[in-house]
């Protein structure tokens, strides 16, 4: 993609999220890929469906130096265990092929691995927030919240979407085009 139609496409999304705020709408996001059970979920499902936990972080902006927050969420390996990925969930070898690609409202998107929350791998307490400083993310979408990285980046604001998928033999990216 060129730089300009990837400003046009930001521009594009940005003027969506404009016109979703004033709806006054939840916004909800898809949990879609290699998974048995495929969800549709808002932040108002995610407090009446999974335990809440709270994380207090600092992290460091390239452009807006340290941001400190307070999240209140469920755990991101909760929600997505819901959904069914397609492994062997007594393997560890099978939960370790698993990547997670978290794409927000505006574009922005970033990639996790499986094994990263794992609780037999990397246990990292990742939340998806319904909460930040204490105002609902209902109209605005949840929050990838990872208290484990020093940046920022993958604090991904708004999501829309979450896909969870294998990786294929040597390394070989995901099949493109899933839905
Ligand atoms: N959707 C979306 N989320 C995003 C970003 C973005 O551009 N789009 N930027 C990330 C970066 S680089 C940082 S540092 C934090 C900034 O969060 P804050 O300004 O709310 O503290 O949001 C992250 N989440
Ligand atoms: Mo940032």
């Amino acid at each position: 993609m060129t730089r300009t139609s990837t400003a046009l496409t930001a521009a594009r999304a940005s003027t969506a999220l404009t016109a979703h705020r004033a709806s006054g709408s939840a916004r909800s996001f898809r949990v879609h890929g290699e998974v048995a059970e495929p969800l549709t979920l808002t932040a108002a499902e995610l407090r009446a469906r999974w335990p809440e936990h709270r994380a207090e972080v600092v992290f460091q902006c390239a452009q807006s130096g340290p941001r400190r927050h307070t999240f209140q969420g469920p755990l991101l390996r909760e929600v997505l265990t819901a959904a069914e990925p397609c492994f062997d969930p007594r393997r560890r070898k099978h939960r370790s092929r698993f990547l997670v690609a978290v794409g927000g409202g505006d574009g922005h998107h970033t990639v996790l691995s499986w094994a990263e929350i794992d609780a037999d791998f990397g246990a990292a307490p990742l939340l998806l927030a319904t909460r930040i400083d204490g105002r609902d993310l209902d109209a605005d979408g949840c929050q990838l919240v990872v208290p484990t990285d020093h940046c920022g980046a993958r604090y991904v604001s708004a999501v829309t979407g979450i896909w969870v998928g294998a990786c294929g033999r040597d390394g070989a990216p995901p099949a493109a085009g899933d839905a």
